[in-house]
């Protein structure tokens, strides 16, 4: 028996912040309310929903329930074309290689994303088949740091929550991963994601020792 790895996927697997980016930009600058880099860094690992709450906070903005629909729904369509373009070379370096490198030792694989275009997405990158459980935007109500999206995908793959190692790429899932009693793996700034057991840059920081070691209960 060995630990089971769960994945974030939006910032560990693919770069997809620069597309909702572009995409929550357009949707905020056409609202009137400017949108930078900074303000995206705060909607990593958020949810739609959510990310809309802010943006209109931030700009002090108010929208009808019908209006606040629409907006989701035009956003999501603007992502959504830069998503459809995506191909295997928009998976982060050394991703596939550790996946392969988990999948050669049966060690078992989970997705766990707020995202809920996350399918469609590991589908374009053609990554679907190294997920033995794929838990998304679609199957949880809570949002990180609350643990609910890692202990489903615990649960779905049959491990103990503390027999868990998740790879997260925000402070809201790091956190979500700590909650959930998980080894957690920052990929990213060490001084932004400081409350993680470990914190790399990216995959090609991380040795296949280490993961291997990692798995052994
Ligand atoms: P969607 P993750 C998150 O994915 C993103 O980090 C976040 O920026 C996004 O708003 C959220 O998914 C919802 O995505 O609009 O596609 O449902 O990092 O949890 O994989
Ligand atoms: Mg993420």
């Amino acid at each position: 028996k060995t630990k089971a790895f769960i994945f974030d996927l939006d910032g560990v697997i693919v770069d997809t912040a620069k597309f909702h980016f572009q995409a929550w930009k357009r949707l905020a600058n056409g609202l009137g309310i400017d949108f930078d880099h900074e303000q995206n860094e705060q909607l990593k690992g958020v949810s739609r929903v959510n990310s809309l709450k802010k943006i209109l906070e931030w700009g002090n903005t108010s929208v009808s329930e019908e209006e606040f629909i629409q907006l989701m729904d035009k956003k999501n369509e603007d992502y959504l074309t830069y998503v459809d373009a995506m191909d295997e070379s928009e998976i982060l370096p050394q991703v596939k290689e550790k996946l392969q490198l988990l999948k050669d030792n049966n060690i078992p694989i989970a997705l766990g994303s707020a995202s809920k275009n996350a399918r469609r997405i590991l589908d374009k990158i053609n990554l679907t088949p190294f997920f033995d459980e794929i838990v998304d935007g679609t199957n949880v109500t809570k949002a990180k740091p609350d643990p609910e999206v890692f202990l489903v995908g615990a649960e779905k793959l049959g491990a103990d929550p503390k027999d868990c190692v998740v790879f997260e790429d925000s402070i809201a899932g790091i956190q979500a991963a700590n909650n959930a009693q998980m080894t957690s793996i920052g990929i990213g700034e060490q001084a932004v994601l400081h409350e993680a057991d470990h914190t790399f840059q990216d995959f090609t920081e991380i040795s296949d020792e280490f993961l291997i070691k990692l798995a052994r209960i």
